[in-house]
């Protein structure tokens, strides 16, 4: 046989085919790139329980030929096989029928919420400050943990943009020595509901009408509004969601709560109520709504690719974990807040927090789908020290998030999928199913039992056994129904909003008005209307406004209570690590001046994105965007060495004037600041030399923006 049936060129029949260019392509067989270091996955797990970064599933891809599935090296696989070079195709291809048929395959079904995400590895390491809360082995001081955290968006589509105003998943798995340990939060500390039975419920609400799928990722339509008003519970969620919260600036500067409240027990048996928290190193900061909408079309995938190249540049992201530690007694009640309810957080002017240890994440996934998309959470996934509470959403969540898995992960064998695997040893007697990978040996998975020795043998607690702690069960009537101490669903939501500083109580009222703006039913807008009179009367004033309705009056008093300041976003300083800056320079510019800013910036783990008319070099500093691919918000401040009389550039600089981001101009390029209407005492506009630029450029970063100036282009721009 020789190989006359396959071509490689196209031609056009009666034409003679051109000259063959040079292959640049390799020609020779080559082994598969050894895997860089930043690409590391958890280790597979052995039949001893250690791990083997050299075990056959560490590398997906073996040999240097192409194969089948079945290992038999392939010479092409480009051409079906046909009935002649123009015939009908055999159905004895075994190899177009193997490759059709699993790529037929290769989509899963999202995850029913949080199914868009992005994520990271990492380790965690205890100060040891929990050891007298919990026995916890991976809470011991200088413990380090190896963990894989996912972020993600919960109402929107695998596919959908980043930037949607919504809350943020902020799952975190720790191999721990005794069991995975899984911390499934997100980044507000209250849930909209107090039952898991209305869970499904208020995702139908959340997610885009039946009928004709829209709108995607977003709460502004009908039946979300209609559920949250009817279900006043909802509403302190909701309060979060339209504040700047729900527009986070980066994963990276962004908190984590686990919202339930928890039962910790330590060495000698006793136990706390306690609340978890992860503090962002860097600090907690928003977009603004116009940011949020811009990157929803210029780049959708901002976070993701914001936490990729932060940790690929080495800037890693690290995150405090800290507790509200309560006392454990039979109410289950701290100064009137019932732990049990789920939409309620606990000041922390009340209960402070208090640092456990520290997260820092250093390597980004291998591989999408083996790493971000197949990983399970469960927040029943606990360790000895650790356990759950009566809180009757977290008792459904116990149910649901081993349940989902069949649907999505195809069966109850992932937890042998390698980012699930336990970093210990697993002897569970549980066998067979769907996509079972272990070859199990032995026959006898029962026990007791007398033909494998025995094995397994029950753990007690002196070998580590997660034994339930043995919280007293009231003996009751069975009941569908809450507590009183559930039926307060404003006092806390109005704790958030006077807590706020004006420019976020601008935002919040600015959301609403957005939000229920693209709502259509009458109905839903004057019942969310009566919620927001009870929350606060001029909030309530200030939507009704801008939606043409009148204000209602209260129907509930509402008590008032002491402001949190620790729920402002603003108004403090914060490190500015992985910060990116806009550098607008042409041909003319000063190379040293540019060459300066760009070190010094560099210098304070800062981004550097020189912008020019052309790509390529500006002298000896490549160029990174010009005004095609440049964009005002994927920058935190800009800093103009030369005028520019293109229209993308004025524009970029008008939107970064606009969002209250710092700018500093040359005094050569002072048509700039006129151009985008700014003047030299703007808060935030920074002038002079390039050392002064770049020193004032760093002095603004750490308050994330010129808040004052936002304020006022805020309040003129309405
Ligand atoms: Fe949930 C996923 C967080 C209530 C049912 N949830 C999911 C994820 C996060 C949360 C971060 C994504 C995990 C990942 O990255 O794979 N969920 C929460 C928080 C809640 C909460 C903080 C309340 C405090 N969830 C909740 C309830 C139910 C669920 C009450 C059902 C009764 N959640 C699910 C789920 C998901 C999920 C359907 C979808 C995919 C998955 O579990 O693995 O089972």
């Amino acid at each position: 046989m020789t190989d006359e049936r396959i071509t490689d060129d196209v031609t056009i029949p009666g034409v003679p085919a051109p000259e063959a260019p040079p292959v640049a392509e390799p020609t020779e067989p080559r082994g598969p790139l050894a895997p860089k270091p930043d690409q590391r996955g958890p280790e597979p797990h052995t039949p001893t329980g250690a791990a083997s970064a050299d075990a056959p599933e560490a590398h997906a891809q073996q040999g240097a030929f192409l194969t089948t599935a079945q290992g038999t090296r392939l010479p092409t696989t480009d051409h079906s096989l046909t009935a002649g070079p123009r015939g009908p195709v055999l159905l004895q291809d075994h190899h177009l029928r193997e490759k059709i048929m699993h790529f037929d395959h290769e989509r899963i079904p999202e995850r029913a919420v949080h199914a868009r995400g992005a994520a990271a590895h990492g380790y965690f390491e205890a100060s040891g400050a929990a050891e007298g809360i919990t026995k916890a082995a991976f809470l011991r001081a200088g413990e380090r943990t190896p963990v894989f955290v996912r972020f993600s968006t919960v109402l929107g589509s695998r596919g959908s943009a980043d930037t949607a105003r919504d809350t943020r998943g902020f799952a975190t798995k720790f191999y721990t020595s005794e069991g995975v340990y899984d911390l499934v939060g997100n980044n507000i500390p209250v849930f909209f509901i107090q039952d898991a039975i209305k869970f499904p419920d208020i995702i139908h609400a959340g997610k885009p009408h039946p009928d004709r799928e829209i709108p995607q990722a977003q709460s502004a339509h009908d039946t979300f509004w209609d559920f949250v008003s009817l279900h006043t519970e909802a509403q302190h969620h909701t309060i979060w969601n339209m504040s700047d919260r729900a527009l986070p600036r980066s994963y990276r500067m962004m908190q984590g709560f686990g919202v339930h409240t928890f039962r910790l027990e330590n060495t000698a048996g006793e136990t706390s109520l306690v609340k978890f928290h992860w503090r962002p190193k860097l600090g907690t900061h928003g977009l603004t709504w116009e940011e949020a909408q811009l990157l929803g079309g210029k780049d959708p995938d901002f976070h993701r690719r914001d936490l990729a190249d932060a940790i690929e540049s080495g800037a890693f992201p690290q995150w405090d974990l800290a507790v509200q530690v309560m006392p454990d007694d039979p109410t289950e009640m701290y100064e009137g807040i019932d732990l049990l309810d789920p939409t309620k957080f606990v000041p922390e002017e009340l209960v402070p927090l208090q640092v456990i240890g520290t997260m820092t994440l250093d390597a980004n996934p291998t591989n999408y789908f083996a790493e971000t998309e197949q990983v399970a959470f469960h927040p029943g996934h606990l360790v000895p020290g650790i356990d759950v509470t009566n809180d009757s959403l977290l008792q459904g969540r116990l149910f649901s998030y081993l349940d989902t898995q069949l649907t999505r992960l195809g069966g109850p064998n992932f937890a042998q999928l390698p980012i699930n695997r336990p970093h210990t040893d697993v002897n569970d007697m549980l066998r067979d199913g769907m996509h079972q990978t272990a070859v199990h040996g032995g026959v006898a998975p029962y026990r007791p039992n007398s033909l494998d020795g025995g094995c397994p043998f029950h753990a007690g607690a002196a070998d580590g056994a997660f034994i339930e702690v043995p919280a007293v069960v009231a003996e009751s009537t069975k009941q569908r129904g809450k507590a009183a101490s559930f039926d307060d669903h404003f006092t806390q939501v109005r704790l958030f909003y006077r807590s706020l500083t004006p420019i976020e109580q601008q935002h919040v009222a600015d959301a609403y008005a957005f939000e229920l703006g693209k709502c259509y039913e009458q109905a839903v807008k004057e019942r969310q209307l009566q919620a927001l009179a009870n929350i606060d009367a001029q909030l309530c004033a200030a939507v009704a406004g801008a939606l043409g309705l009148p204000a209602p009056d209260a129907e509930i008093q509402v008590a008032e209570l002491e402001p949190s300041p620790a729920l402002r976003m603003v108004g403090q300083e914060w490190p500015v690590d992985g910060r990116v800056v806009g550098i607008v320079a042409d041909d003319a510019t000063d190379a040293a001046a540019l060459a300066a800013v760009r070190e010094t910036l560099d210098a304070a783990s800062i981004v550097p994105l020189v912008i020019a008319p052309h790509g390529g070099m500006l002298g000896a500093i490549p160029v990174q965007r010009t005004p095609a691919t440049a964009a005002s918000v994927e920058l935190d401040a800009v800093i103009v060495l030369a005028a520019s009389e293109d229209r993308r550039v004025r524009q970029l600089l008008d939107e970064a004037y606009r969002h209250g981001k710092a700018i500093g101009i040359a005094d050569g390029a002072k048509t700039m600041r006129d151009a985008v209407g700014a003047t030299p005492d703007d808060p935030g506009i920074v002038g002079g030399d390039a050392a002064a630029l770049a020193d004032g450029i760093l002095a603004a970063l750490p308050a994330h923006r010129a808040w004052d100036r936002l304020a006022a282009v805020e309040a003129a721009e309405k």
